[in-house]
């Protein structure tokens, strides 16, 4: 079963609650990133608490390993399950954010190759392929990588086996849940489902990838 995450980067707290309710019998996750938090504050996973639904701190953490850590820490104890850590910062500053994780009952996700045009220009080169053998060394969860890119995604699939690959860049981003489903184990969806006039109608047209 591939999983479909909403990416709930929607900016006023009332608006993300209705969205996450729509969407909420449709999804498996939800991500929530820098723009709801920044706003909302870290108390919105608690607001979101009632749907039942794991969430995840999509911070993307690239500091030194004290650093990572204390962000981890202040993830797991507001509520999140899963933080998304970059991996280009080295086997210390991810073990930092794993072992917190993992420590705290929750998990952690590696961003191994983003999923926008300009990632190409630093995540290329054999860059993805080294972080996405450093997330299983490190014992991470899964990685992150580009449903805009299904070829990487099958390449970088082949270097950690098992391990979960969550795959945003469906939608407003081009690509297609359709041709990268089947690759990974969920998809993150944002402005296709959360910009729709009706996020739940939205979210349960692509609701087929979870049978
Ligand atoms: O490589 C990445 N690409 C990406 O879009 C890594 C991410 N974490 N994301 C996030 O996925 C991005 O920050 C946003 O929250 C979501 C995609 O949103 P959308 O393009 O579907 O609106």
């Amino acid at each position: 079963m591939t999983e479909l995450i909403l990416a709930l980067d929607v900016m006023d707290q009332d608006h993300a609650l209705q969205v996450a309710g729509e969407c909420a019998p449709h999804i498996d996750r939800i991500k929530i990133g820098y723009p709801l938090v920044l706003s909302a504050g870290l108390s919105i996973a608690s607001r979101l608490e009632d749907l039942g639904l794991p969430l995840i701190a999509d911070f993307k953490v690239a500091d030194i390993p004290n650093t990572n850590r204390l962000i981890a820490e202040q993830v797991f104890s507001s509520g999140f399950q899963t933080l998304i850590c970059q991996g280009f910062t080295g086997e210390d500053a991810i073990n930092a954010c794993v072992e917190t994780a993992h420590s705290m009952g929750g998990t952690c996700m590696v961003v191994a190759e983003m999923s926008h045009p300009g990632a190409v220009e630093f995540f290329g080169h054999g860059v993805a392929e080294r972080i996405a053998r450093l997330a299983v060394s490190c014992n991470a969860d899964g990685i992150i990588a580009p449903a805009t890119r299904p070829d990487r995604v099958r390449v970088l699939r082949d270097l950690i086996g098992s391990r979960l690959i969550w795959s945003p860049g469906v939608g407003a981003q081009g690509g297609n849940a359709d041709s990268i489903a089947s690759l990974v184990d969920a998809i993150i969806v944002g402005r296709q489902i959360y910009e729709a006039e009706n996020p739940g109608t939205e979210a349960l047209s692509l609701a087929h990838v979870r049978r």
